[in-house]
C-alpha cells in the first residue's frame, strides 16, 4: 500500500459554500450589468449545477431553459466576456466580505501543513475564485501553501472528466494511490475516481444532500469543529466529530489496501 501523500481539494461546495450566495449571485450581478432578463433562482440554480464550468453553464442555461434567445452572432465571444464579467463581481464579493470556510477547513489544512502533507487544488472554478477565496478566507498568503493549484480551463475537459485531477498529479509526480480527494458532489467524486482516486471523503450540502454518494469511502455532512461535530453519512472509517489528518490516512489506508 502506498503512503498517503497528498490532499487534493475541490472547492465550490468543499472548502467553502460558495453556490448559492456567492457564484449565483456574481451571475445575476453580471446579467443584469449587460442587460439581460435572466435570473438565476437558488431553485434554477441547482439544477444548472448539472453542468460544471460557468460559461458552460450559460450555453446549458440558453440551451434547456431559453431556446427562443436571440443568440448573437458570436456567442461564444458573448459568454466568455459575460463570464468575466461575473468573474470580477464574485471576485469583488470576495473581497468585500469574504464567504467562510466549511466547518473544519482551515484547521484540517493547518494540520497537513504542519505534518509535512502535500496539499493541492483540483477545480473547475476560475484561477482568481480560488486565490480570492484563499487570501480572504483562509490568509491572506494561503495559496502558496498549496504545491499544485489546477482550476479552470487549464484542462479541456471540466469535471465529472478527471482531467483536472490527472493534471494536478501529475504536476505534484505522485500517482493516485498516493493522493486522497476531498469533494461535496457527484461530479467531483466521479472526477476523482477516474483519475484513479480511491480514497475520496465527500461532505455534502444544500445542493448535493440528496446525491447518491454512498460510493465515497466517507461520507459526511461536514468536516467537524469543536462544538459543531461531523456526522457519518456513509463509509465505516470512525470519524469521532472531528475528520483529523489521522481520520484521512485511514480512510485513505480503507480505501487502498
Ligand atoms: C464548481 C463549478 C464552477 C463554479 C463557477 O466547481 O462548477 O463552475 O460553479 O465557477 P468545483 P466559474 O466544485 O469543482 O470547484 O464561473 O469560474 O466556472
Ligand atoms: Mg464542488
Amino acid at each position: 500500500m502506498s503512503e498517503l501523500r497528498a490532499l487534493l481539494f475541490d472547492v465550490d461546495g468543499t472548502l467553502a459554500d460558495t453556490e448559492r450566495d456567492g457564484h449565483r449571485v456574481a451571475f445575476n450581478r453580471a446579467f443584469r450589468e449587460a442587460g439581460l432578463d435572466w435570473d438565476w433562482t437558488p431553485e434554477l440554480y441547482g439544477e444548472l449545477l448539472a453542468v460544471t464550468g460557468g460559461k458552460e453553464r450559460m450555453l446549458y442555461y440558453l440551451e434547456r431553459f431559453r431556446p427562443d434567445w436571440p443568440r448573437p452572432a458570436d456567442l461564444a465571444g458573448f459568454v466568455a466576456s459575460l463570464h468575466r464579467a461575473k468573474t470580477r463581481h464574485y471576485t469583488d464579493m470576495l473581497d468585500n466580505g469574504a464567504i467562510p470556510l466549511r466547518p473544519g477547513v482551515a484547521r484540517l489544512i493547518a494540520e497537513a501543513r504542519e505534518a509535512g502533507c502535500l496539499l493541492g487544488i483540483a477545480t473547475t472554478t476560475t484561477p482568481d475564485n480560488v486565490t480570492a477565496l484563499l487570501r480572504n478566507s483562509l490568509a491572506p498568503h494561503a495559496a502558496d501553501w498549496f504545491d499544485v493549484i489546477a482550476a479552470g480551463d487549464i484542462v479541456p475537459r471540466k469535471k465529472p472528466a478527471p482531467d483536472i485531477y490527472l493534471w494536478a498529479m501529475e504536476r505534484l509526480g505522485l500517482q493516485p494511490g498516493e493522493c486522497l480527494a476531498l469533494e461535496d458532489s457527484r461530479h467531483g467524486l466521479d472526477a476523482a475516481r477516474d483519475a484513479g482516486i480511491r480514497a475520496v471523503v465527500v461532505t455534502v450540502n444544500g445542493y448535493t444532500a440528496q446525491q447518491d454518494l454512498g460510493d465515497a469511502t466517507l461520507l459526511l455532512d461536514s468536516f467537524g469543529e469543536p462544538g459543531s461535530p461531523a456526522h457519518r453519512l456513509g463509509g465505516t472509517v470512525e470519524v469521532g466529530g472531528q475528520v483529523t489528518l489521522e481520520t484521512l490516512r485511514a480512510v485513505h489506508a480503507a480505501a487502498t489496501d
